[in-house]
């Protein structure tokens, strides 16, 4: 049994369809039933939170997912009954063991309907958008997730008082501004040690005229900020002919979908009444009198703790005209712009059931809701409704997720892992739970207005998360490919996904392939690389085209090859080309040490799994010359057997993604070792010791349940900030335990 603190048990993840949600003393299992219980909590109740939910972050700002995991484990586990296989030998043996033993683990956390859910918080900037927009629109959040947000944001206070852009950064004004206007927002006082103590960081730093774009963005919503000190977005853009290389359709999927919203608040200039909280904030956040300050001196003031990306010298004389022409404006085409931009919105909200693209998107598009329709409305219940779907309750509090969940994505990595060898059929209940929730996952259907909002065909993808948010992504439906077709392979299903939508996820990934041979995430890079320099953005780097990836190419070519294997007949020459223009973008990917560089996790032991993972799949082949996958592979192997550390592990820091070197951390990391046995095997790698000592590693790690712990953080995005994907704990380890069963 493991131990769960009193007030972890109120908590209850309620799932549906993929769809997850936390409730408090939920009477009833629905989702809809739950929304519209608005629970009060006791004053014995906060103590016990505050007790049950206390959490060190100087000793790993990582939480383990213990409030879902404690509860399904402690409701379901037993230990594998079955036989577990004779190996050949008692290395092999133990690992068999302990591959049992791990998916046996892993399969207790499963949702009736086939998913995996899991923590997926990791950025700070996210929950204080939503909790502005629960502000303006006067619409709090129920009083248990109200005091669990407070612990959240106190538990992730760094040392220095400050909090950073993400759980394990230093402390940055756009982090300590956004948490500490956070705070006050959940009625959390001024005089409250902990902010007296932030607050003496933000003044010492500054003041809030210093936070990035962003952030000036969000205070000036709260109207704690003037406008006046914010670069134009320039509302009329959105107007402009499609074929002009700066239209926003061309940007990536998660720059047009937030800088549209923005651009609506910045347009109406919306700002809440001032109240007394208001007031009392524009006093808190800065070193001078705030009617004072000079505000168009600041539109480009970024304190050097967050600056990350410079802005150009274009951009800057972009901004130069657009903030001019803000005071001889059309009032005429403005009006033309704002209502193409909320015709625009709705369409996005019909298209993913107001779940939205992604977190940023969602808290912004709630306030134009808001703004547009009003608080009665229909379309704004709708988006609060949704607000819910984004968050989370771990042991650190509850935290807003970076998207609505990565339900998709997981379930197909834990399909793939436990089906990489023999010991997965072992689980046939799993697997069958797990295709259902594929099947249902595909996307089946194109949206009536999918082409008049720049779209890309989606019929026959996968989502990273759910069919609801249904956005596309080329990695996530080659992973639902390869999935469909291994447990297709493995005789354990009945095949329901037919000839057709597996042709059709094949058509969608070939869709995907850029002119450079590789593949970008939503959509196909739409503009040239110099559109990179009106990144508004100066805490994210490389937001503005959506560009091919050694990973997502790299998913994609597997994906290929395994249709090629599974029906040579389909476009037999059209794969084997985009096949062969994947393997010369991956090979050109490589960097002269062996290694590549990972923009989705960390990092270098990430994209250099995949890069192998293609390769060696392709070799003998004849796509292209083996002479060179070998010297590719030689190489990646090369790089890897010399960042093994002592121990067998391997392990990198957050820091390998910002600052683009493999920096190592002070421990090996379970996650990490796994991706690097994963391609040393698929590189087949001769030395046997190398990958004993590494597996021995995963063996020495795995607690008496078969869980391992959660490490330093694992995913990443825009180079600079991190996100939890706690599922990889568990899927990593096991693939690559199953690989080398599979070897042995
Ligand atoms: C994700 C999550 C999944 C991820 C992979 C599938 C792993 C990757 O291979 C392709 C890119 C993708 C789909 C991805 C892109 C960026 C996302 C959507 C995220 C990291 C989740 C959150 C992030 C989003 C941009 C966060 C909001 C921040 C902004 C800067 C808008």
């Amino acid at each position: 049994m493991l131990k769960i603190k009193p007030s972890w048990k109120n908590w209850q993840l309620l799932t549906e369809k993929g769809r997850h949600i936390w409730a408090y003393k939920p009477g009833s299992t629905t989702i809809d039933a739950h929304l519209h219980n608005v629970g009060q909590l006791t004053a014995e109740e906060i103590s016990q939170f505050a007790e049950d939910f206390q959490f060190d972050k100087n000793e790993n700002p990582n939480s383990g997912d213990q409030v879902f995991r404690h509860a399904a484990i402690n409701a379901k586990y037993q230990a594998f009954a079955g036989q577990i296989p004779k190996a050949h030998n008692p290395e092999a043996q133990l690992a068999t063991d302990a591959l049992v033993k791990g998916i046996n683990y892993y399969s207790f956390l499963q949702s009736p309907e086939g998913h995996w859910p899991g923590d997926y918080g990791g950025p700070l900037f996210l929950l204080p958008g939503l909790l502005i927009a629960s502000y303006i629109s006067n619409t709090p959040f129920p009083e248990p997730h109200r005091e669990m947000m407070k612990l959240y944001l106190f538990n992730h206070q760094n040392k220095d008082a400050g909090w950073g852009m993400h759980i394990e950064g230093q402390s940055t004004m756009f982090g300590t501004v956004m948490q500490y206007v956070s705070l006050r927002i959940l009625g959390v006082d001024k005089d409250h040690g902990q902010l007296q103590k932030a607050r003496a960081w933000i003044k010492a730093n500054g003041g809030a005229t210093g936070i990035p774009s962003w952030g000036k963005f969000y205070l000036a919503i709260l109207n704690c900020y003037d406008w006046q000190g914010f670069n134009s977005l320039f509302p009329e853009m959105w107007l402009f002919p499609k074929w002009l290389p700066v239209h926003p359709w061309r940007y990536w999927c998660h720059s047009r979908m937030v800088y549209l919203p923005m651009a609506y608040c910045y347009a109406m200039r919306i700002k809440a009444p001032e109240d007394a909280l208001i007031l009392s904030l524009r006093e808190e956040l800065y070193s001078q009198d705030f009617a004072s300050i000079d505000w168009p001196k600041h539109r480009n003031t970024v304190c050097e703790k967050d600056c990350y990306t410079i802005l150009s010298p274009v951009l800057k004389w972009m901004n130069f005209f657009t903030n001019g022409y803000e005071k001889i404006k059309c009032s005429w085409l403005r009006k033309k712009a704002t209502d193409y931009i909320v015709k625009y919105l709705n369409a996005e909200d019909a298209q993913t059931d107001y779940v939205n693209i992604g977190p940023v998107s969602k808290a912004i598009n709630s306030i134009c809701s808001w703004h547009v329709y009003g608080k009665g409305s229909e379309q704004f219940s709708k988006h609060v409704a949704r607000w819910y779907d984004y968050l989370w309750v771990a042991e650190d509090g509850m935290k807003m997720s970076g998207y609505n969940g990565s339900q998709l994505w997981d379930t197909a990595f834990a399909t793939r892992a436990m089906l990489e060898s023999e010991v997965g059929r072992l689980f046939p209940e799993t697997l069958a739970k797990s295709y259902a929730f594929i099947d249902y996952a595909q996307i089946k259907a194109e949206h009536p207005t999918h082409a008049e909002f720049f779209r890309h065909p989606m019929v026959g993808s996968w989502p990273f998360s759910t069919p609801e948010n249904g956005w596309p992504v080329a990695d996530c439906t080659a992973e639902g490919l390869s999935a469909t077709l291994a447990l297709h392979q493995s005789g354990l299903i009945v095949p329901k996904i037919d000839d057709q939508r597996i042709q059709q996820a094949v058509d969608v990934i070939l869709s995907y392939q850029n002119a450079d041979g590789g593949w970008a995430t939503y959509e196909l890079s739409r503009a040239p690389k110099w559109l990179e320099k009106l990144n508004p953005s100066e805490v994210f780097a490389d937001i503005m085209i959506d560009y091919s990836w050694t990973e997502c190419t790299a998913a994609c070519v597997v994906a290929l090859l395994d249709m090629q294997a599974a029906n040579p007949d389909y476009r037999n020459e059209q794969l084997q080309k985009a096949i062969t223009a994947g393997l010369h973008f991956i090979l050109k990917q490589q960097k002269p040490d062996g290694s590549w560089y990972g923009g989705w996790a960390v990092c270098f032991t990430y994209a250099t799994w995949f890069g192998v993972e293609a390769l060696a799949k392709a070799k003998g082949k004849g796509y292209i010359d083996d002479t060179a996958i070998a010297a590719s592979l030689n190489k990646a192997s090369a790089f890897l057997m010399a960042k093994q550390k002592a121990d067998g592990g391997w392990g990198e820091t957050f820091e390998s993604c910002s600052k683009l070197v493999y920096t190592e951390a002070l421990a090996s990391q379970v996650v990490n070792t796994a991706w690097a046995l994963l391609a040393l095997m698929a590189a087949d790698y001769g030395d046997k010791q190398v990958i004993d000592a590494g597996v021995n590693l995963l063996l020495d790690r795995q607690t008496a349940l078969g869980d391992w712990p959660q490490e330093n953080i694992s995913g990443v995005f825009n180079y600079n900030c991190m996100i939890t994907y706690a599922n990889y704990r568990n899927s990593f380890p096991i693939w690559a335990l199953s690989r080398y069963c599979k070897q042995s």
